[in-house]
């Protein structure tokens, strides 16, 4: 079998004051997949495919998606917001794009319903959305991608196989030793499956009690020829929703190394060569890799059993040896505590959780506390067991966030096992990662979401933001997504200076 590649959607030419834009329809129903390695499943997937196709748009560009709601009618739920719900409903989101969160573009606000029974009844036609995301000609060319972001189903979604990416194309991909290299994209899915199905997530439990299947571009482990001396450029995504995945490729004697040139679709200063590479769910990375002596290498992950892919280098040696990069465009300016708006006025986050504090099926209390955090449901109440205190309230913004200004973040966990990973993630807006556990990172790195494992203590990050361009209501979250529908989100508004 070839190495797969998700389907791709390529620009159309502008006419006149028209811009170039993608059009893509994502018809999503329960489809049967051949999962390669796996078996067929029967799952809500884009368009029958995991991944759904890559969307390939450049700067100044626009996407223009369709939404197709071929599911059935969502089950009754009258469980509260904050509790598993509208399985059937999706909408998107552009994950890491600086676009606007308002309106028919990056709105994660927004509910693509299915029909109701009585719809069905009738026979009325499967209800279709819009998505129109216009890229700033500005925006920095790399590895994003697309997964449904509705609060109460995303987990569900996401461990069927729901997410894309998308590569705004741009400056980095003119440099001559990468637009030499093969452009492949490794989309690393995490599938809950059991019996041919993912289930229903019904209980805390879910996560833990239904196996992971891990694919890479749908596929269990498939094979990646590399030619020695050859240079590929892999774009990783991290579409993971439960584990963060610390990487590398290795063979039975020796690795190959990663040289890392972007993270989070922003391009680095310089290329960073690296034996291990750390993805938290969500995060991205593209890096070159250089085919070495010949034989069997693995991409695989610390506590992920089995190989992710398969790197066979074999065949006839590219003499001489294709180049790595010596200079890389400068992708996005630093920013430093200079910049400070207010250098007093920090905000502080901490991902904690309280367990087995609720009665029913969901026990576990999964709070963002600190700065701005949700206000507890009673004056009187026992926080711990507070069903409202630091947990989403879609009434309620926790941050207010002005244009033009610039501020300092310090997000930790108060967890204590090292595999409860809480990775925080902004809409909207990069941030510059500038310390991780009170050291300082040389250089900095500019992300959009960052994992934070559990210790004694737990970790924590110090990041530097702007918030530019773009005014209306969104979110923060963890990217556990099962912690997500439980209630670890905020409501982040930006509003104009
Ligand atoms: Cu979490």
């Amino acid at each position: 079998m070839p190495f797969p590649q998700p389907a791709v959607a390529r620009s159309r030419p502008g006419h006149g004051p028209t811009v170039p834009s993608v059009e893509q329809t994502l018809d999503v129903r329960f489809t049967e997949v051949t999962v390669p390695g796996h078996g067929r499943i029967t799952t809500r997937a884009y368009n029958g495919a995991i991944p759904g196709p890559t969307l390939r748009v450049r700067g100044g560009g626009v996407l223009r998606l369709t939404h197709v709601n071929g599911l059935p009618p969502n089950p009754p739920h009258d469980g509260g917001h904050n509790i598993p719900h509208h399985p059937n409903s999706f909408n998107l989101h552009t994950h890491g794009m600086h676009v606007s969160p308002s309106g028919h573009a990056d709105n994660v606000l927004r509910e693509f319903a299915p029909r109701t029974a009585r719809q069905v009844a009738a026979g009325g036609p499967e209800p279709r959305y819009t998505t129109t995301v216009h890229v700033p000609a500005g925006h920095p060319a790399g590895t994003y991608w697309y997964h449904p972001h509705l609060h109460g189903s995303t987990a569900e979604q996401i461990a069927g196989g729901m997410a894309g990416v998308i590569i705004v194309e741009g400056d980095v991909d003119e440099v001559p030793e990468i637009k030499a290299a093969a452009d492949i994209v490794v989309c690393i899915s995490e599938l809950k499956v059991k019996d041919g199905k993912v289930p229903a997530f019904t209980s805390g439990n879910w996560m833990t009690g239904v196996p992971s299947v891990f694919t890479v571009n749908g596929a269990v482990n498939p094979t990646l020829q590399l030619r020695p001396g050859a240079v590929q450029r892999w774009r990783l995504v991290a579409a993971t929703a439960f584990t963060s995945l610390r990487l590398e490729v290795a063979g039975s004697r020796a690795r190959l190394p990663m040289h890392q040139i972007a993270q989070d679709g922003i391009t680095f200063p310089r290329t960073v060569t690296l034996d291990r590479l750390e993805l938290a769910m969500g995060n991205r990375a593209d890096v070159l890799i250089r085919g070495g002596t010949p034989g069997r290498y693995e991409l695989r992950a610390d506590g992920v059993s089995g190989a992710l892919m398969t790197i066979e280098v074999a065949g006839e040696p590219v003499v001489p040896p294709m180049a790595l990069p010596t200079a890389l465009p400068p992708g996005r300016p630093f920013l430093n505590e200079q910049d400070l708006t207010d250098p007093g006025a920090d905000r502080k986050v901490l991902f904690h959780a309280d367990q087995g504090v609720f009665p029913g099926t969901f026990p576990n209390a999964f709070r963002i506390l600190g700065t701005g955090a949700t206000p507890p449901a009673g004056p009187d109440a026992d926080l711990t067991r507070d069903p409202a205190y630091g947990l989403f309230d879609p009434g309620y913004v926790n941050h207010t966030l002005r244009l033009g200004t610039v501020e300092r973040w310090t997000v930790r966990t108060d967890e204590t096992l090292p595999p409860h990973n809480h990775p925080f993630h902004l809409h909207t807006n990069p941030f510059l990662v500038t310390h991780r556990n009170g050291r300082r990172l040389d250089p900095p790195v500019w992300h959009d979401t960052v994992g934070l494992a559990g210790g004694t203590p737990g970790d924590s990050v110090t990041f530097l933001a702007r918030y530019e361009d773009f005014i209306g209501r969104t979110i923060a979250h963890c990217h556990q997504f099962h912690h997500e529908d439980l209630g670890m989100m905020q409501t982040i508004d930006y509003v104009k200076r």
